[in-house]
């Protein structure tokens, strides 16, 4: 078989196979591969309803109809990406659950440093390579079932997209910022294993898990320290200094008018401008 020159080889679906056996090791996971879903949070977000356990990963090796934040979308051509969602059933207080996102965030960018990139988080959860590259975007969604609230945690990672094929100028793939990027199975399986090992320790933790993870957190946040424009719903904006994380996960931002605090779910945008 001929390659095109900027072609990775690894454009094959996800060894199903592998993937099973790796959660053979981890009481609780189950796996749902699907060649094509319009988006597994779509697709996690029924199981979840229709009785779903926690550690339920539906995966896809395409996505028609990805999904971002706002109604916005999440392009990926097939076979280079890995996207995925996780079903969870979290018993942290209803108070703790805006953790959740920064969590996944920070240990998709953990399971990408150990794979050899220098990934870092900007607030509250994309992840970056290559300064402000994104690589990685999350979807944590809330939906309510008979069993009580899930947590459906939608991960989509560029693996060996060509600079040709990214979706729009900020984004970039794990092959294009280091050649020889791991396989997708790979990627797929690090990732799931970081969340899972972040999210146990947060839930068994309590007010302790919630501090030591924000810690963990603010310490390999790209946005602390930068100049940022948080762009509000309605057409608002905050200019100023990003100079803290808070206990509650919001982003604490110093202006010229004062010190003012963003949640995640309050934000259209956040750019640095420095
Ligand atoms: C996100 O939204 O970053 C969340 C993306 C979550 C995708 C996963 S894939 C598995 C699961 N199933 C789904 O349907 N979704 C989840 P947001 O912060 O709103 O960013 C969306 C913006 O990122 C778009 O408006 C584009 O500007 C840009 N974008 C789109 N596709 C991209 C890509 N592949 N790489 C980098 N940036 C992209």
């Amino acid at each position: 078989m001929t390659l095109g020159s900027t072609q990775h080889p690894d454009r094959g679906p996800l060894d199903g196979e592998r993937i099973t056996a790796a959660f053979a090791l981890t009481p609780g996971f189950s796996l749902e591969l699907l060649p094509v879903a319009p988006s597994t949070n779509e697709v996690a977000r029924e199981r979840a309803r229709a009785g779903a356990a926690e550690g339920l990963v539906v995966a896809a090796d395409h996505q028609a109809a990805g999904r971002g934040r706002l109604d916005r979308t999440w392009e990926t051509p097939p076979g280079t990406a890995v996207t995925f969602s996780l079903v969870l059933r979290p018993t942290v207080p209803a108070a703790s659950w805006p953790w959740l996102p920064l969590l996944v965030g920070h240990n998709v960018a953990k399971a990408l440093t150990a794979l050899g990139h220098d990934a870092r988080v900007k607030w509250p959860n994309d992840v970056l390579l290559d300064g402000d590259k994104k690589v990685a975007g999350i979807l944590v969604e809330r939906v309510d079932t008979p069993e009580g609230p899930a947590a459906i945690i939608g991960v989509g990672i560029n693996v060996t997209m060509t600079a040709e094929e990214l979706p729009v100028e900020t984004a970039t793939s794990l092959a294009i910022s280091a050649p020889g990027a791991p396989d997708r199975t790979q990627v797929l399986l690090e990732v799931v294993a970081a969340i899972r090992e972040g999210y146990d320790l947060w839930q068994a933790g309590g007010d302790l898990g919630t501090a030591r993870l924000a810690t963990s957190y603010r310490s390999h946040c790209a946005t602390l320290g930068r100049e940022v424009r948080v762009e509000l719903p309605g057409g608002g904006a905050l200019t100023g200094r990003a100079v803290d994380v808070d206990p509650d996960g919001r982003l604490v931002v110093e202006t010229a008018d004062g010190t003012e605090r963003v949640g995640a779910g309050d934000v259209v945008h956040v750019r640095a401008t420095d």
